[in-house]
């Protein structure tokens, strides 16, 4: 499988890595940024060839496969791009700005009649959140009755905006609890609140989202651009006879000084480098045995973005709204 890499900052150089080095069955055969020097340094350095648009690498027969991980606002053309060519493409999230887009990928996808586009939506594929939904769906500990969660980064960058808190931070969670839980959202409601005097005025830090599932289950999410001290994904699900969360995966503890501890990451490639590692093995592996990848699908996006956009209604009208969802084709089933 010849795969294509649109978009070549940390993240898209660590799938270039992982695809060299640890996905059999794949090779990186061309690269793109918008950056041409470190295009053509890097495509030396991985004998892949340098594309000077990302259109030309989309449309190449050089590329069975596209990867885009470049910044959020150029997801939607290059998806769409992909769809056109014909080619199966797996895109960071979020999948598009906005619901809009997102239907415009899902309608465009559904005309070419074949499953091409996939989400990076990759704690799906982490060890630990599959350890959660087994319990779930084993249902030994009955039934799921609350969920708690906090999604803490070091900080963000320069860049960052308010919107981003949850289009580019919670969707991470929007998308694992749909599929953990195994049910749609009824409504959200967003709180700011105290601001965190280290992070800009320009955006909400920490907020709270409380979203609530179509059967009542209330999933509360503390995201928090500034905790300074680590990356730190909690998650909790409360189920009728017992609790089970998410571990802390960074290593040994160590016993010093009176106290125990726990060492905890700083960077969210390193959280989750399993998950993305065992993701786009998954992709491969069924895009080279013809099958439709497990991959969060392009339904998958526009559900997280109608979602989205359903909070930043609750942010600005101050209230809880409806998450108002079309019925899912069969196309997507
Ligand atoms: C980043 O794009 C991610 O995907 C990380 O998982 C998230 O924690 C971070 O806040 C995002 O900016």
């Amino acid at each position: 499988m010849n795969i294509g890499i649109i978009g070549l900052g940390g993240m898209g150089r660590d799938h270039l890595e992982r695809v060299h080095t640890k996905v059999p069955g794949a090779r990186v055969t061309g690269l793109y940024d918008i950056d041409s020097e470190l295009t053509v340094r890097l495509a030396g350095q991985y004998g892949a060839t340098a594309f000077d648009s990302a259109e030309a690498l989309i449309n190449s027969p050089l590329v069975d496969a596209v990867m885009v991980v470049s910044v959020d606002q150029t997801h939607y053309a290059f998806v769409m791009a992909c769809i056109e060519a014909g080619k199966p493409v797996l895109c960071e999230k979020p999948l598009a700005s906005g619901a809009a887009e997102a239907a415009d990928i899902i309608r465009a996808e559904q005309a070419a009649g074949r499953r091409l586009v996939s989400v990076g939506f990759m704690r799906r594929f982490d060890p630990a959140y599959q350890d959660l939904k087994r319990y779930v769906d084993e249902g030994s500990l009955g039934a799921v009755l609350m969920a708690k969660a906090a999604h803490r980064n070091v900080k963000q960058p320069p860049y960052f905006q308010n919107d981003m808190v949850v289009n580019n931070v919670a969707i991470h969670e929007i998308d694992i609890f749909r599929w953990l839980l195994g049910e749609e959202y009824r409504s959200v409601q967003y709180f700011s609140g105290k601001q965190n005097p280290g992070s800009p005025e320009r955006y909400d830090d920490p907020v709270l989202l409380m979203l609530t599932m179509q059967s009542g289950l209330r999933v509360m999410l503390e995201v928090n651009q500034h905790a300074v001290y680590g990356y730190d994904i909690q998650c909790e699900l409360l189920f009728a006879q017992g609790a089970a969360e998410l571990d802390s995966p960074a290593g040994t503890r160590l016993l010093t000084d009176g106290s125990y501890r726990t060492p905890v990451l700083t960077d969210w490639t390193l959280r989750f480098k399993d998950a993305y590692d065992i993701e786009v093995n998954a992709w491969v592996r069924a895009l080279s045995g013809h099958r439709i990848p497990e991959t969060a699908s392009a339904w998958d996006g526009y559900v997280a973005a109608i979602t989205a956009e359903t909070l930043l209604k609750s942010r600005d009208t101050d209230a809880v709204q409806p998450v108002l969802l079309p019925e899912r084709p069969a196309f997507y089933r």
